[in-house]
């Protein structure tokens, strides 16, 4: 899968992507990700990529010109979906995550100002994506936040096997999809905290039964809402 991200900070993307489970998804040649600086895709002295907005308002509006000319030349020779990180784009979650993970190739736009010229998002946007109700500077951070979740479902960028279903929100039967149960490690007594003792018998039916109890009660207790369409769960 190839991702083409658009900013006006590429510097922002030194890093991010060079640790992990998508460093070793590029290292595999799984995943290739390009940083584009729309800067790049003006054609005046000043390189400029907003103005003031029509009707007046606060703030400065991404100028339509470079976002056209960029993903019209990144989609030049090869398809791609489109994608501007935007806080009046639908709200990301694992269901988006997986659909994107289909796409062979996504270019993601990030919004900076106030917004984008709305001519770019009528014509050349195929899709709006926020991360969340809650104010950013920018859409980098949002493009960071979906590289790192599409490439974690693509075949092969998690090591172990079955560690992808066995996460919260994956959906999967009962009480899979709920917030994860309580972990620990050694040691089994720490200044006197103790691991819970039922973890050290090796009684794996009783800690699985456990582990269900624990992940219900806490969600719960913080997320009803991931009850929402499921059926009860049994006691036990
Ligand atoms: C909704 C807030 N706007 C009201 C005047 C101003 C505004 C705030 C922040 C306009 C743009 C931004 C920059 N944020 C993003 O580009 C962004 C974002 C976010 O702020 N929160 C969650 N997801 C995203 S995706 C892109």
């Amino acid at each position: 899968m190839r991702f083409d991200i658009v900013t006006i900070f590429p510097e922002i993307f030194r890093g991010p992507f060079d640790f992990g489970i998508v460093a070793r998804a590029i290292a595999a040649g799984l995943v290739e990700i390009a940083i584009h600086d729309l800067r790049d895709y003006t054609d005046d002295r000043h390189r400029q990529v907003d103005d003031r907005p029509f009707g007046g308002g606060a703030g400065m509006v991404m100028k339509p010109e470079p976002l056209f000319r960029a993903i019209e030349h990144l989609t030049a020779s090869d398809p791609a979906r489109s994608l501007l990180l935007t806080p009046q784009g639908r709200m990301f979650n694992q269901e988006v995550a997986v659909e994107l993970s289909g796409v062979d190739r996504l270019i993601l736009i990030c919004g900076r100002y106030e917004g984008v010229d709305e001519r770019v998002v009528e014509n050349v946007v195929d899709d709006e994506i926020s991360i969340g109700d809650y104010v950013l500077s920018g859409g980098e951070v949002p493009a960071m936040v979906v590289v790192d979740a599409v490439v974690r479902l693509l075949p092969g960028a998690v090591g172990c096997g079955d560690s992808i279903e066995r996460e919260s929100f994956a959906r999967g039967t009962d009480w899979q999809g709920l917030l994860d149960y309580p972990q620990y490690t050694r040691p089994a007594n720490y200044r006197g905290l103790a691991v819970p003792e039922v973890l050290l018998g090796g009684n794996h039916a009783e800690i699985e039964r456990w582990r269900r109890h624990k992940a219900i009660e806490k969600t719960l207790k913080r997320r009803p809402d991931l009850f929402q369409g499921r059926t009860p769960p049994e006691a036990g």
